[in-house]
């Protein structure tokens, strides 16, 4: 009696088990409203700001600054590259020289869509040579900001982009690497910075009727095998 009732249950819990999605989709302190880089691992000159770094945040009070910053030196490229899982080259074959980054592990599922505000700022003037460059990344596919700011600043930078949205698809489910950097390029002077805030992974999965439906069949078949037992 007790063996058939054991297998019973277990049957039961499979079906609870059963997923309807592989990941749940998540960012952790994406909103940076910590007022600190909980869950993030930063390299460089990363910090989290409010808005008396002269731009106000998108979500809530508080976004992260990353930047280049004027003659201190940051992170080398090479290291950036290494901290964001990219391939070597893929920023020092740009020219890039130095910089700061922030990376967090993400879970998401086919057709889920990340999003994020971000804002270039930058010292520099417009020059192919030493324009610095902002980016994106999930795992080794970088993304350039090809947006040169050209909007006077309010912060202590000269120009801004002015903070844009952005929004990307996730094609496979999976485990990411969501990283955001600001390099310098051509030299290693002359500040850029990169704000982000309010980093979201939205998921499309709807939990499938028929698997609600199994899961308190599942239940129900629980509580009825408890309440037999409680009567034997
Ligand atoms: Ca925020
Ligand atoms: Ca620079």
């Amino acid at each position: 009696m007790f063996r058939i009732s054991s297998l019973t249950l277990t049957t039961a819990l499979a079906l609870l088990l059963i997923p309807s999605q592989i990941v749940h989709a998540f960012t952790l302190n994406g909103s940076f409203e910590t007022g600190n880089f909980d869950n993030w691992t930063t390299t460089g000159q990363t910090s989290v700001e409010d808005s008396s770094f002269g731009v106000d945040p998108t979500d809530g009070n508080k976004q992260a600054a990353l930047q280049t910053l004027q003659d201190i030196t940051v992170t080398n490229a090479v290291e950036i590259e290494t901290f964001l899982g990219l391939s070597t080259g893929t920023l020092t074959n740009q020219g890039a020289t130095e910089g700061s980054a922030i990376k967090q592990i993400v879970m998401a599922n086919a057709g889920d869509t990340l999003s994020f505000s971000w804002n270039f700022l930058t010292d520099q003037d417009p020059d192919p040579t030493y324009d610095d460059l902002a980016f994106f990344t999930l795992n080794n596919n970088l993304t350039e900001n090809i947006n040169i700011p050209n909007t006077p600043s309010f912060s202590i930078l000269a120009k801004e982009t002015e903070y844009q949205s952005f929004s990307y698809t996730i094609s496979s489910s999976g485990t990411y690497t969501l990283g955001f950097g600001i390099v310098d390029r051509g030299d290693t002077t002359v500040n850029s910075a990169l704000l982000v805030d309010n980093v979201q992974i939205q998921s499309s999965a709807v939990p499938e009727p028929m698997t609600i439906l199994g899961s308190f069949a599942a239940l129900g078949f629980i509580a009825r095998l408890n309440k037999k037992r409680n009567d034997i």
